[in-house]
């Protein structure tokens, strides 16, 4: 359960990777992840290419180990930045918010590995007809923009539909939930909310505040009437976010006013006005710690449990 096809096909230490989160996953947090083991992750969000060129670049000053840039698709600079990470020599590609089909000859051709976030069966069928080497299967548990299946029920059904192998994310952010994704037939997980919450990640002191102050409730989603659903933690903004949706305002007046909201709450901490992304799994992250100690935690507790599970094979 530790050495997995992922471990392999990455050449990383333990089966777990780090959200594509944008204005949060930079350099610095990425480099962490790798260095701990896992697979760190910049992303591009929606940056315009020279800054992600500079984001990989200063990573590459700072470890050796392998890592992976975010492409999120509906970015406008997504096809400026598909030739950057062709070109700077990334290993791993990860996408989010769409379907990579139309870049992966060029991927191929570069020797990149492409992992692409699916929230549905079919999507990830087409894309392993289509040479993706594994599957990000993400249930609508996670932050940001969601899909409607829950992490507990699309696991299993990607894993009987493909062969390739699957990395579970949304709700996942300790030892538990990194077993019970196992039990569900993935070979790795993505953690992006408990990372938020990690020394490295440059991230404002008020935005860790708000996940860590956050209970079980509180994560809920906006959006849903754009097409885009979002999940982010409850605040000044999402209640007139959500009011306006009431309202019938129309979409592109929703988007203008959601654009730019999450910056507000990563860079100048404002975290009444702007989007405070987060999974549902926030109500259960208490602390900060070093990415090293989060994911040596979860080790540490998935050996134990798994004992304690192996134990009662004997009664
Ligand atoms: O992409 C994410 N999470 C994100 S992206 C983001 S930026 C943004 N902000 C506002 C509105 C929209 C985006 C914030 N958080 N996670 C991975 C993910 N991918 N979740 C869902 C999907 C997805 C959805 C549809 C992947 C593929 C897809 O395909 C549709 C198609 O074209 O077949």
């Amino acid at each position: 359960m530790f050495k997995t096809r992922i471990t392999e096909l990455l050449g990383i230490s333990y089966p777990i990777i780090q959200g594509g989160m944008a204005w949060v996953a930079t350099h610095e947090l990425a480099a962490a992840v790798s260095e701990a083991g896992g697979l760190g992750i910049i992303a591009a969000g929606n940056a315009p290419g020279d800054f992600v060129r500079e984001e990989i670049r200063a990573l590459k000053k700072i470890t050796n180990k392998p890592f992976g840039v975010n492409i999120m698709l509906l970015s406008p600079f997504a096809e400026d930045i598909v030739d950057i990470v062709c070109e700077e020599g990334v290993p791993v590609v990860t996408t989010g918010a769409g379907n990579p089909g139309k870049y992966l000859d060029r991927f191929k051709e570069k020797n990149i590995r492409v992992i692409p976030v699916v929230p549905t069966v079919s999507l990830g069928k087409r894309l392993e007809k289509q040479g993706v080497d594994a599957l990000i299967v993400e249930g609508t548990e996670a932050g940001g923009h969601i899909g409607e299946l829950t992490t507990m029920t699309l696991v299993p059904q990607v894993c009987d539909a493909v062969k390739i192998p699957v990395i579970a994310a949304g709700g996942i952010a300790d030892g538990r939930g990194y077993v019970a994704a196992f039990a569900l037939g993935a070979e790795g997980v993505q953690l992006g909310t408990r990372f938020v919450c990690s020394t490295e990640a440059k991230v404002h002191q008020n935005y860790k505040d708000k996940i860590i102050n956050a209970k079980d409730r509180d994560a809920l989603v906006t959006g849903r009437s754009t097409g885009h659903p979002v999940r982010v933690i409850k605040n000044q903004f999402t209640r007139e976010f959500l009011e306006l949706e009431k309202q019938n305002t129309p979409i592109e007046e929703l988007e203008r006013i959601g654009a730019g909201k999450l910056r507000i709450a990563v860079v100048d901490g404002d975290v009444d006005k702007g989007s405070v992304m987060s999974g549902q799994i926030a109500g259960m992250v208490n602390d900060i710690k070093d990415c090293k100690v989060i994911i040596d935690d979860i080790i540490m507790e998935a050996k134990t449990l798994l004992n304690s599970l192996g134990g009662g094979l004997n009664d």
